[in-house]
Order: structure tokens, then sequence, then C-alpha cells
């Protein structure tokens, strides 16, 4: 990614370390009641890999998303959800994952928004015809806000869009490049408080890849966040979309890149940040 938001330059000098050190553990930045992960993995060039950030131990995760280091095509994302793992019941609140590839070279990170009060999940599925798009809300019960929501599922599909619907749910979209109808997992996570949104458009050139990032508002902490746009075919995805400057109170937020792979059209997007007060 060549363009980083302006409160990026401690954030660089830290990934910098990462990168000398190559890929390792798991760093963890507390702030608000949130513990934030950052995951950083190098996986083997061009192969499939699905990749994980846990919640510490006694948290539950409300949020999750992934960036890479690499260009435009470099890295292509299929699907980023909060996941279930070995623990007791079936609550998908262990951490975040990310189905992905990339090319050679490129470090993937991966992020979870944790924090102790456990959210509430909502799960559902989504038929997607044969080289086509579809798209789906995930409601929330009344009185409950969607702070996240993903996509799960084969590796012919990837996640293009993933936003605050305009109800009290999380919309996705996902592209099918196959040529079988395929069926989707789909998620929404939901709280019990207020949620403060934070969005802004932005356009993706033809054969490019663009990036944008927005700012939580003053007094409140970044959860989750994602992309929205009106990219109606297998032309879009989701090269990055990810928490940035936590812990940086006043300066955090989400940031999202989109690669275009179409030869003609311009797409509009818009990045949304959804946000919550401190909740401690
Ligand atoms: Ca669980
Ligand atoms: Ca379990």
């Amino acid at each position: 990614m060549s363009r980083r938001s302006p409160g990026a330059p401690l954030l660089a000098v830290v990934l910098l370390a990462l990168l000398v050190a190559g890929p390792a553990d798991a760093s963890v930045v507390k702030s608000g009641g949130f513990s934030y992960v950052t995951k950083p993995f190098e996986p083997p060039p061009n192969t499939v890999r699905t990749l994980v950030a846990k919640c510490p131990p006694g948290t539950h995760v409300w949020a999750g998303g992934h960036y890479n280091s690499g260009g435009f095509g470099e890295s292509l994302p299929r699907h980023s959800y909060p996941y279930d793992s070995g623990d007791a019941g079936t609550a998908p609140d262990d951490g975040w994952k990310v189905q992905t590839s990339a090319s050679e070279g490129v470090v993937v990170r991966i992020y979870a928004t944790c924090a102790e009060p456990k959210p509430r999940y909502e799960q559902g599925s989504l038929p997607v015809a044969p080289n086509a798009q579809g798209g789906t809300s995930v409601d929330c019960d009344q009185g409950f806000e969607a702070v996240s929501g993903g996509t799960s599922g084969n590796r012919d599909l990837n996640e293009v869009k993933s936003a605050p619907d305009l109800g009290f749910g999380w919309f996705v979209a996902v592209d099918n490049y196959s040529l079988d109808p395929e069926t989707i997992e789909t998620f929404a996570i939901c709280i019990r408080r207020e949620r403060f949104d934070a969005f802004d458009n932005e356009e993706v050139l033809p054969r490019t890849q663009e990036g944008h990032s927005v700012d939580c508002p003053a007094g409140t902490r970044i959860v989750g966040g994602g992309v929205g746009n009106a990219a109606q075919t297998t032309d879009i995805a989701i090269a990055a979309s990810r928490p940035v400057g936590a812990g940086n109170t006043g300066a955090d937020g989400w940031q999202v890149y989109l690669d275009n792979f179409d030869d003609a059209t311009t797409y509009a997007f818009s990045v949304f940040a959804t946000c919550v007060k401190p909740l401690n």
C-alpha cells in the first residue's frame, strides 16, 4: 500500500520493526476497555490460506479486519469473519479469521477488536448464483446495534461489501467467480450500547488500488468498520479493511483499500467506522 493515513507515521515505525523482524507474535494494544490484536503473517505465495488473530483469554471479539503490504492485485482476500474455537458453546466470539491469498513477500496483518463484554452474534446464509454478486443484511435484534460483520465460505467467492445497513444490521455482499451456485455464511456482531459512526467517500480509478480512512468522533473508540460501493459485477476486491490508530485516542478510525479490476469504470466507495464510548 503506497498511501497511509495522516495518523500513521508512528504505526509505520512499529510495522517497519515487525517487518525487519519478520512475521512474529501477535501484538495487543489496550485502550478504553478494548484489546486491539494485530497478528502478522507472510503466507506462502499464491495459495489461499485462512489466517487467525485470537482474542486474549477472557475477551470476546467485537470486530476484525486485514491489511497487506502489497499493491494493486497482490493480495486477494476472500472472506473476513468472527470464528468459534474449541471453547464451550458455538458463539463465534474467539477472534477473527481472514481467508486470503498474497503474492510472494507480501506481509498480511490480521486484526481483532476484543473486549470482556460479550456481544450478540447473528448468523445467516446467502445463496449466490454463478458469476454474480449476492448481498444481504444480517439483522440485529431490536435494541442492538451492529458494530461489524462478515462472510465465510468458498474461496471462489470474495467479499466486496461489508458495512452497517440503514436499519439495525450489517450488510455484506460477495462476488461469485465460480461456475456453480454457492452458499456462504454471513455474520453480524451486535451490541446493546450506542454506536457512533464516521464515514466518508472516495473513488477508485480503473485498474488501480485506492485507500481511504475515517476517524472516530471525539470521545469514542474504534470498534469496527467496512466499505460500501456500487460495483455490481466481479470488478472489486477489498484489498484491506482494518482499524487504524487503535489506542491513539482521537486519531483512531477505520481504513479501507479497494482494488478495481475493471478496465474502464471508476467506482465510488464509502468507508465506515463504527465507534463507541470507552467501556471503562
Ligand atoms: Ca466460542
Ligand atoms: Ca466453541
